[in-house]
C-alpha cells in the first residue's frame, strides 16, 4: 500500500500538467485556418446522414479546402456511398471536388452497415436527383497518396468513416507517414462505445486499420463520442434549416428529421453531430474548451473490448522489478501523446455555427 502516495503523486502531477497544456488556447487560436488561409483537407466518409452534414458543412466553410473526397464501406457499402458523395457535392454547387471510390470491405473482419439509422438510401431515404458528375477513375487509396505525396506537410486527413482507406494508404505509401501533418476523425470514444458496450461504431468496423492509424506516429484529434455527445442537434434546430430559402438547408432539415427519429425510437432525444464536428474541428478548434493529450492504442483482441480505443490519459506506465515471489513497482516512465482528445466542448456555439452555415446560401467555389 506505500506506493499509492507516490502513484497519486504522480497522477496529480500529469494531471496538471495535462491541464495546463489543455488550456494553452493561444497558440491553437494561432493556428486556427481562416478564409484566405484555409486549411486543406481529404475528408473521407461513408454518407450516412452525420457524413452527409458534414459535407455540407465542410463545403459551406471559407476556412476549408476541400481537396478531395474520398469514399469507404461503413453506414452504407461503398458503391452507394460514391453516388451519394456525388449527389452532395452537387447539391452544394460543388461539382468540382474529387470525388473517388475506395476500400469495400474491412482489412479483416466483415462489414457492418447502418440503413436502421441512416435509411435505405443512406440520406435518411431522402431523395437527391440522379448525379451528372462522375467519380474520379482512381481509387480513393490512390487519391490519397497522390495528393499527399504532391502536398507534402499541407494536407489534413479528416476521416469521418471507418479507418480502412486512411490505414491502405499508410501501408501502400508508408512515407505518408512524414508527409500528412495531422489527422483529426470522428471515432473511438474514452466514455465507452455506441457499437458495443466498449467501442464506438467507426472504429469497431475496421479495428485492424484503426490500430494502424493511431501507431503511424501521425498527430491525431480524436473527436470521439464524449465530444460529440456534447453537440446534439434537436427538433428545436430544424426550422431554421428547413425554412432558410437554401435548398442545402431544407436536405439537412429533412435528414435531420430522420436522424432524429432514429434517437427518439431507442430513447434519446436529439442526435449528435458526430461527423460535422470533426468538420468543425477542422476550422476551429477552439470549439474544444479542453483537448487532453492521451496515448490511444486500439484493441484488437479483447473478447469484450474489440475495437476499444485504448487511452493513457496520464501519459504513464508502471514498471516493476521482480523481487522474488512477487513484482515491485519502481518506476512511472513516461508515454507520448500521439493524439488529442476534446473532453469539454462549447456545444452551443458548435451547433449554432453548424445551422447557420447550413442554412446560409451555397457558397461558391
Ligand atoms: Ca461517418
Amino acid at each position: 500500500m506505500k506506493r499509492l502516495p507516490a502513484l497519486f503523486a504522480a497522477l496529480l502531477a500529469v494531471g496538471i500538467a495535462a491541464d495546463s497544456q489543455a488550456d494553452s488556447q493561444g497558440s491553437m487560436a494561432a493556428q486556427t485556418p481562416t478564409a484566405e488561409n484555409p486549411r486543406r483537407i481529404i475528408l473521407d466518409i461513408d454518407p450516412g446522414i452525420d457524413d452527409a452534414m458534414a459535407v455540407l458543412l465542410a463545403t459551406q466553410s471559407p476556412e476549408l479546402q476541400i481537396e478531395a473526397i474520398t469514399v469507404v464501406s461503413g453506414n452504407v457499402i461503398v458503391d452507394l456511398g460514391a453516388e451519394n458523395a456525388l449527389k452532395l457535392v452537387e447539391l452544394a454547387g460543388r461539382p468540382d471536388i474529387i470525388v473517388a471510390k475506395g476500400a469495400k470491405y474491412p482489412l479483416q473482419r466483415k462489414l457492418i452497415t447502418a440503413q436502421s439509422i441512416h435509411g435505405k438510401n443512406g440520406l435518411g431515404d431522402v431523395e437527391l436527383p440522379a448525379p451528372s458528375k462522375k467519380l474520379d477513375p482512381r481509387h480513393a487509396v490512390q487519391v490519397i497518396i497522390d495528393i499527399v505525396n504532391a502536398n507534402p506537410g499541407e494536407i489534413t486527413l479528416v476521416p469521418v468513416g471507418p479507418l480502412t482507406n486512411i490505414a491502405l494508404a499508410l501501408l501502400q505509401d508508408p512515407t505518408l507517414r512524414e508527409k500528412v501533418p495531422e489527422i483529426i476523425l470522428m471515432g473511438g470514444s474514452v466514455i465507452g462505445g455506441n457499437a458495443s458496450p466498449a467501442a464506438e461504431a467507426n472504429i469497431y468496423n475496421d479495428p485492424e486499420a484503426a490500430k494502424i492509424v493511431f501507431n503511424s506516429g501521425i498527430p491525431i484529434t480524436m473527436v470521439g463520442l464524449g465530444a460529440t455527445s456534447q453537440a446534439k442537434l434537436y427538433r428545436r434546430h430544424l426550422p431554421t434549416l428547413a425554412n432558410s430559402g437554401s435548398p442545402i438547408g431544407k436536405f439537412v432539415a429533412d435528414i435531420s428529421d430522420f436522424y432524429i427519429s432514429f434517437s427518439e425510437r431507442i430513447g434519446f432525444e436529439g442526435s449528435d453531430l458526430h461527423d460535422p464536428l470533426a468538420v468543425g474541428m477542422a476550422f476551429d478548434k477552439t470549439f474544444a474548451k479542453k483537448l487532453w493529450p492521451m496515448h490511444i492504442d486500439v484493441e484488437t483482441k479483447g473478447e469484450l473490448t474489440y475495437g476499444e480505443t485504448v487511452a493513457n490519459r496520464y501519459l504513464l506506465v508502471e514498471s516493476v522489478e521482480d523481487v522474488g515471489d512477487h513484482y515491485e513497482i519502481t518506476s512511472f516512465p513516461k508515454v507520448e501523446p500521439n493524439a488529442e482528445v476534446p473532453t469539454v466542448v462549447d456545444g452551443d456555439r458548435f451547433v449554432a455555427t453548424f445551422v447557420e452555415r447550413l442554412s446560409a446560401t451555397p457558397r461558391k467555389p
